[in-house]
Order: structure tokens, then sequence, then C-alpha cells
């Protein structure tokens, strides 16, 4: 049984190692909202990834830590449940919000895990001891830093290298890196900077054997991500477009794309990224872990998802210490030749390092029954 008896809201702020441009903005820092889940003596851990402002999706910290203090810890707090499934229905009936909820569903699952001795992974259904993984790399100031960034991380073996674009700045980066590196496994990521009268622009990156090109078009349109899919070869991820599993149904039923990034948070869970997952197998269509630049918390639910077999393109989970000088969990996440180890031990396989934790906090906020 999966007993909760207490919960901790904590807020820390983590100064990022590198400067992260994307077509909607500039990211220095990460504000990173934890949540721990207290049961039998036994803690389960989990991160949200939603942002101080919507910019990727509509979910904000803010409105996130007011709703899991107001209406969803609450629903959960002192009560018992059969399992994390059960945990998930029991918030199931509330709208959207997913990241909110998914919060509480994670740390559930880490915690059930944990109660059980085995990690999480194991108890979702993968069966890898490590995961591949590729990079995400911001927009940088020209091609040729560009070039130079894209070659480090392919000398740290990262099985994929994904470059940011927005309109002004797509063929030339993705041309200049192709031809530095002819054979690596190369995309490119819109975050929903483009309409459909860009589609000649898009199509021009036909010419440069993308994977697939991750979201360009807006993030709550599928028909005409459906649309674009017909005008160019390369294959659409979609990443912002799915929030569930049916969303995932409809997309692929449209060709609105043939991947699918699956970030487990935006959709709700580990048990809705599950469906998800199976929704894409049913359709012949690969997916990958995407990532929200996550401490070792949501990295390590990250790694243990990606253990699904499914799961075939590489993830977005590279190594923490890419990230953070320190990371709010004592052990160490690091990807070797492109393959991330997946944390043993039970549960995610991280623990909370509560003295940084402290030496950076936010917010410290406790309730119970
Ligand atoms: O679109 O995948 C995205 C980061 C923040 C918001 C959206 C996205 C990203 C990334 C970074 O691409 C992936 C990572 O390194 O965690
Ligand atoms: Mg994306």
């Amino acid at each position: 049984m999966l007993r909760i008896d207490a919960a901790e809201i904590l807020l820390v702020r983590l100064p990022l190692k590198f400067r992260f441009e994307t077509s909607f903005g500039v990211q220095t820092e990460k504000l990173v909202p934890l949540l721990v889940l207290h049961g039998d003596g036994v803690q389960g851990l989990s991160e949200g990834t939603m942002e101080a402002a919507p910019m990727y999706r509509e979910e904000t910290i803010a409105g996130a830590l007011n709703l899991l203090r107001e209406v969803f810890l609450p629903r959960v707090l002192g009560r018992t449940f059969a399992n994390p499934q059960a945990v998930d229905a029991a918030l199931g009936s509330f709208r959207g919000n997913r990241m909110a909820r998914a919060m509480v569903e994670m740390a559930a699952w880490d915690l059930w895990a944990r109660t059980l001795g085995v990690p999480l992974g194991t108890l979702l259904g993968g069966n890898k001891q490590e995961v591949e993984v590729g990079v995400s790399l911001g927009i940088q100031a020209d091609e040729a830093a560009t070039v130079e960034v894209v070659g480090r991380h392919v000398e740290q073996g990262y099985r994929r290298i994904k470059l940011k674009i927005k309109p002004g700045w797509d063929v030339q980066p993705v041309q200049a890196v192709r031809e530095a590196f002819p054979n690596i496994r190369l995309t490119v990521d819109a975050n929903s900077a483009y309409t459909l009268a860009d589609s000649g622009r898009l199509a021009a990156l036909d010419a440069y054997d993308l994977t697939y090109i991750e979201q360009p078009l807006a993030w709550d349109d599928l028909l005409d991500h459906a649309e674009l899919q017909r005008r160019l070869r390369t294959p659409l991820c979609l990443d912002e477009s799915v929030a569930s599993a049916p969303d995932a149904r409809k997309g692929l039923a449209l060709g609105a794309g043939r991947v699918i990034n699956v970030k487990v948070a935006r959709v709700g869970g580990h048990a809705e990224a599950r469906r998800v997952h199976d929704v894409a197998e049913s359709f012949g269509a690969p997916v990958w872990c995407g990532g929200m630049l996550e401490s070792g918390v949501g990295r390590a639910h990250n790694i243990h998802l990606s253990t699904l077999p499914n799961f075939r393109l590489p993830g977005d989970t590279s190594s923490a210490s890419r990230y953070w000088a320190t990371d709010v969990v004592n052990e160490a996440l690091e990807a070797k030749n492109g393959l991330m180890p997946v944390p043993q031990g039970p549960g995610i396989g991280v623990t909370l390092n509560r003295d940084f934790i402290a030496s950076v906090s936010e917010l410290d906020e406790e309730y119970r029954a």
C-alpha cells in the first residue's frame, strides 16, 4: 500500500552553466520546484518542469505551487492508495495543469518503487541499464560558434545533436554544422516559432538529412503540422502539441508528425507517459525523452522512463554537470560516450543534497493531513 503522510514543497534557484537561447527567450538560471512525499518512513521525489512564465506551455510555477497547496495535496495527504495509478486517478477529474499534477504522480511512483525496493524503470516495464542520450544546444552568436559547440559535444560522444532554431536562424547554422559533421545524427527544434507561411523555408531543411524537425508550428495546432508534414520529406516531431495519449493519437492519425518527444511532466506523469509511448508504438512511431533543463531529480525520472522499449531515439537527458556546478542530488548523473547509466538503488535512485538545497532555498514548506 502507498501511504502519504506529509509533503514538502521546496523551491531552489540554480545558475545555469551556459546561456540557453531558444526561439522564446534566453535562460541563464533555473527555478526548480521540488516535491517530497513522505510515507511509511520512505520519501518520494519529483520536480516541477513548469517555468516562472508561461512561454513553453501554459503552466507556471506560481500557479502550480498554489494548486498543490490548495487543491492537489489535500486530495492525497493522509490517504492510503493501492498504487501510483490510484494517486493519478485521485487527481484525474481535474482539467489541465498536467505538470502540476505530475509532481504528485511522479513523487508517488518514486515512493512506491522505493517501498518495493526496485528501480522505477523496472516497475514501469523498462529493461535497460543505460540509455542513449544527445544534447539540446541553444542558439549561438554565429555559425562558427555553433560548429564549435557542436564539435565539443560530438567529441564527448553524444548520440544526437539538436540545434535550437528560429526564423532568421535556421538554414545557416544547419548547413554549417552539416558541412562540418556530415555523419552525425542532427535535429532542430523551433519551439513553435514558425507558421505555415514559412513552409518553403522549412522545406529547405530537407537538404540536410535531419532525423526530425521538432515542433515548428503553434503549440496547439495539429492541423497545420499535418499540412506542413505533407510538404516536407523530413519527419516532424511533436513536443508542445502533445499533452496526453489522446493528443498523441490525434497527432499521429492526422499525420501531424512521425516522432514524439515524451516529456513525462508535460503529459501529467509516468502513467500517461507510458500511454503516449504505447500509442506511438501502435503507430510504428518512435519516441524519445525530452528535457526541461531538469535538476537531478527530474533527470533521474527521465532516465528511468527512457528504459521503456519504444524510446528508440536518443533523449535530451545529457550529463547533469553540463548544467550545474552543484546539483540538488548527491549522485552524479553523467553520460559516457552518449550512454547515461540508469541510477540503481530503489526508486529513481537519487537522494537530496539537503545542505546544498538549504543554501539555495527560496521556499521550504511542509504539509500534513
Ligand atoms: O523544447 O525541448 C524543448 C528546454 C526548455 C524548454 C523546452 C525545451 C528545452 C530543451 C532542453 O530543449 C532540453 C534539456 O537539455 O533538458
Ligand atoms: Mg522541444
